[in-house]
């Protein structure tokens, strides 16, 4: 039986759904139900494979291809991938429900970590109501560059228009919270989704995990860039937690975009910006070039990084039990 390469196109846990990759870059044909031998193979969505066919349909994984990054949340004990090789984070937020300027704090970490471009998207401005306070929470995040759009997924489909040329060409992943309107989003972008995340949903377990998987869709011929890469539109589930303690202490300090030029200049060159005395990332929150709420995430960062390894060093088992292949970063 033949060997083929394919797109990992939805997974639930270790139930991955495949499709085979076109001459021209689309994903076409029968969604492929993939096993994975052993634990040898953890894969995401967005990730290349190499199938064997194994029955109608049917494949067994004989190779990941190496990716370019991995998204991925992780707390002390496990980790979840979110998608692999993406090019773009779409972090969804809405004026109403109320977004969590948390999560969207550790979105933008992940980004910067694997130097993946973000943009923030701020749905439902149709609610008049709630909107200068949600444009207040994404100050801090436009001046430091973060471009954030304000559109109406449902009531305003020239904003949505208007976002075209930054997916063309490219694959993009959308994250953020429950009812912020990512379905709403990818069902405008990419007609025939409805469709096929049924026939996902149909194909993974019989339909139980439908909002708790990742789903990989084919933009329409819109999404083709000049040199004919068509981008794609990954939907995550809606979550709550973006767990990053998988980050080192380093790391950490490198993630904060708006910190970078100031790294280095603290008295201790192994300031941790906490009650040190002569820290210039304290003074620049003092003086407001920093917004406080990003200190504060960095220390509640490096809290957990802490946690995660006292975890790993005693009751749970090692990091590896969990690790993707290429490994994610770990810790220096
Ligand atoms: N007023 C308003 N409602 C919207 C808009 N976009 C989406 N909604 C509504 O918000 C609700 C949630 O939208 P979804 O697209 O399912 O949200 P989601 O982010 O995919 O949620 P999960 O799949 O649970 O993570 C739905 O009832 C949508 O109709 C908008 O622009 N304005
Ligand atoms: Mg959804
Ligand atoms: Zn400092």
């Amino acid at each position: 039986m033949g060997q083929f390469r394919a797109l990992l196109s939805a997974s639930y846990g270790r139930h991955y759904l495949a499709q085979t990759i076109q001459a021209d870059g689309s994903h076409a044909g029968p969604l492929i139900q993939v096993s994975t031998p052993g634990k040898r193979h953890v894969g995401a969505v967005g990730d290349r494979l190499i199938l064997e066919e194994t029955g109608p349909d049917q494949a067994r994984i004989i190779e990941i291809e190496k990716r370019k990054n991995l998204l991925y949340r992780s707390d002390a004990f496990k980790s979840k991938s979110i998608a692999a090789n993406v090019d773009q984070i779409l972090v969804v937020l809405a004026t109403a429900p109320a977004f969590s300027p948390d999560l969207l704090g550790r979105a933008v970490i992940a980004a910067e970590l694997d130097q993946i471009e973000l943009r923030i998207i701020l749905n439902k401005c149709d609610l008049r109501g709630q909107l200068s306070t949600a444009r207040q929470l994404l100050l801090p995040y436009q001046k430091m560059g973060y471009p954030v759009h304000e559109v109406s997924a449902k009531f305003d489909l020239q904003s949505i228009e208007k976002l075209k040329p930054f997916l063309k060409g490219k694959v993009s992943v959308l994250v953020g919270q429950s009812g912020m309107g990512k379905s709403t989003l990818l069902n405008t972008w990419v007609p025939n989704a409805a469709a096929l995340t049924q026939d996902y949903s149909m194909k993974l377990d019989s339909g139980k995990h439908t909002t708790t998987a990742c789903r990989y869709f084919d933009l329409p011929e819109w999404g083709r860039d000049p040199g004919g890469h068509l981008g794609g539109l990954i939907d995550s589930p809606g979550f709550q937690e973006f767990g990053l303690a998988h980050l080192s202490e380093s790391q950490l300090q490198h993630a904060f975009r708006e910190f970078k030029p100031l790294l280095g200049q603290c008295r201790f060159h192994n300031c941790r910006h906490d009650s040190e005395p002569g820290c210039v990332i304290r003074a620049a929150v003092h003086s407001g070039e920093i917004a406080a709420e990003r200190l504060a995430l960095f220390k509640q960062l490096l809290s957990d990084s802490k946690t995660a390894d006292v975890q790993i060093q005693g009751i749970s088992p090692s990091k590896e039990r969990w690790s993707t292949s290429p490994k994610p970063p770990y810790k220096q």
